[in-house]
């Protein structure tokens, strides 16, 4: 009777701390051992001349999300977890959403139940906080917590989902009790709605003005609220999707002065840029996302914040809708930018198109892209090691990647139900050939090969936010002179 039921040989294994050559043997869903001359499997896979890496996490992305004007994006969890399998990925966050009046505890089990129909790769939710009136936050929040919803998102911009700061401060506040995670939509709401007015009135309507209608400041400003906010009741923060330079400095220097906070971007903000909005009639919409994109400067600057450890993890922002009556052309053909949905496919392409940018051409090297775009956001959501990771004990979710293989990506349809992709007309080097999942093969030969709803939920607990459950902030703390919050 064969020891393991498989063994990976030949390959090299390469995680966020290192990359060496080694065998890496499967028992039932989970790592056994990683090593030389392993005893043998039932099954063996010969892996020489590919990289063994961690499944990857994508830890912000938009699943079967009904947005706040109604529309519905394009895909469910079959569509796009099966299209983050195709590119290596094998855990995803996306959100279970609240609108204004819900029940939170309702939304999440609507969630669940498209997840357990569809997922084909593990998950858990990040909770969308719209309408955080007391009985969410007093009843509802406490069981989700206790159930394993380690993180929530809350927007300071747009209509029908922004919070105020008090409100904000209700979420963070609570969220400390529970020892969640927050993640935050920083941009200024105000400075949106007074750009686009103005834009409107001078007649500039096309999607190229969708950039200048989320300026930069709003970021900057809105980053720097957050985050003193956040510090006035000692709670965790993620700054979900940074897209300028000045953005990701105002995070790094909140984290020199010992803020906790934490950073993201997104595969578009490095890779694309606000150039690629410019396009006749309505077809630079496939380029709008919130934020926007920006500057090859800013691009730059993402990356050095990347390489410091300004920013910990890059995510896809996969927000699918297609260019068609059912997504961004819902408003009809003369729509302008205001009523165009924001959001573009890319829980495919995020792995292969970094790779390709960081390892290949050398930017980051194979380590730091393993930290960003699996480890570091398994260990920020409270992951870690079951994922990110390759080490004994872990779910063997495991990507064998092809390092030299050219893939010229063509415009199209994907598995996603976008129908397009931004990311059409490069070539990547290197690709994920063969994705396991809890030690199943999931993608081989471009296939895949997982039945809808085989994802499972992953509850969690732990995470930097994790430690101070119960407590309340010092600062709040009526014993404690409140002025000392204000010394430096
Ligand atoms: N925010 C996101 O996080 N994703 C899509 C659009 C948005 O505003
Ligand atoms: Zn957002
Ligand atoms: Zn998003």
């Amino acid at each position: 009777m064969p020891e393991h039921d498989l063994v990976i040989r030949g390959g090299t294994v390469a995680t966020a701390t290192g990359v060496y050559p080694a065998d890496v043997a499967i028992r039932g869903e989970r790592i056994a051992a990683i090593g030389a001359g392993l005893a043998p499997g039932r099954t063996e896979l010969d892996a020489t001349g590919r990289l063994l890496l961690p499944g990857g996490v994508d830890s912000h992305c938009h699943i079967e999300q009904l947005a706040a004007s109604g529309l519905m994006n394009a895909d469910d969890f079959a569509s796009a977890t099966g299209s983050a399998a195709l590119g290596g990925t094998t855990t995803v966050i996306p959100f279970a959403a609240q609108h204004v009046g819900m029940s939170l505890t309702r939304v999440v089990e609507e969630y669940h139940a498209a997840a357990e129909r569809g997922a084909m790769v593990d998950y858990a939710f990040h909770m969308i906080l719209c309408d955080p009136r007391p009985e969410i936050l007093h009843e509802e929040l406490p069981p989700l917590a206790r159930a394993g919803h380690g993180s929530l998102k809350v927007f300071l911009t747009y209509d029908r989902l922004r919070v105020e700061d008090a409100q904000f401060l209700d979420v963070l506040e609570a969220a400390r009790l529970h020892g969640q995670m927050v993640c935050v939509h920083a941009e200024n709401h105000g400075m949106i709605t007074w750009m686009g007015k103005r834009l409107l009135a001078g007649g500039y309507r096309a999607p190229r003005y969708h950039v200048p209608s989320h300026p930069r400041l709003g970021e900057i400003e809105a980053i720097g609220r957050a985050i003193a906010c956040a510090a006035l009741v000692d709670q965790p923060l993620m700054i979900f999707h940074v897209s300028t330079a000045e953005g990701a400095g105002v995070i790094h220097r909140a984290r020199g002065e010992g803020r906790k906070v934490w950073g993201e971007t997104c595969t578009q903000y490095l890779t694309l840029g606000a150039r690629d909005l410019d396009r006749p009639g309505l077809e630079g919409a496939m380029w709008m996302c919130s934020p926007p994109l920006r500057e090859p400067a800013d691009q730059e600057a993402l990356w050095w914040a990347l390489e410091i450890g300004a920013l910990q993890t890059v995510s896809s922002d996969h927000a699918p809708y297609r260019m068609d009556a059912s997504g961004k052309l819902a408003k009809g053909e003369n729509a302008h930018f205001k009523e165009i949905a924001n959001g573009m496919p890319g829980l495919e392409l995020r792995l292969p198109v970094l790779f390709d940018a960081m390892v290949s051409r050398g930017r980051l090297g194979l380590e730091k892209f393993v930290e960003l775009t699996a480890t570091a956001p398994a260990r920020l959501y409270g992951l870690h090691a079951r994922k990110g990771s390759i080490v004994i004990g872990a779910d063997a979710d495991l990507a064998l990647w092809n390092p030299d293989r050219l893939v010229e990506i063509v415009q199209g349809p994907r598995h996603d139900r976008a129908g397009y992709t931004p990311y059409a007309g490069r070539t990547v080097r290197g690709w994920p050939e063969i994705v396991l999942r809890r030690g199943q093969v999931i993608v081989a030969d471009g296939a895949l090969q997982a039945p809808s709803g085989s994802g499972r939920f992953l509850p969690r607990t732990g995470g930097p936010a994790a430690a101070p459950l119960g407590r309340p902030a010092p600062e709040l703390d009526p014993a404690r002179n409140f002025g000392a919050q204000l010394r430096p």
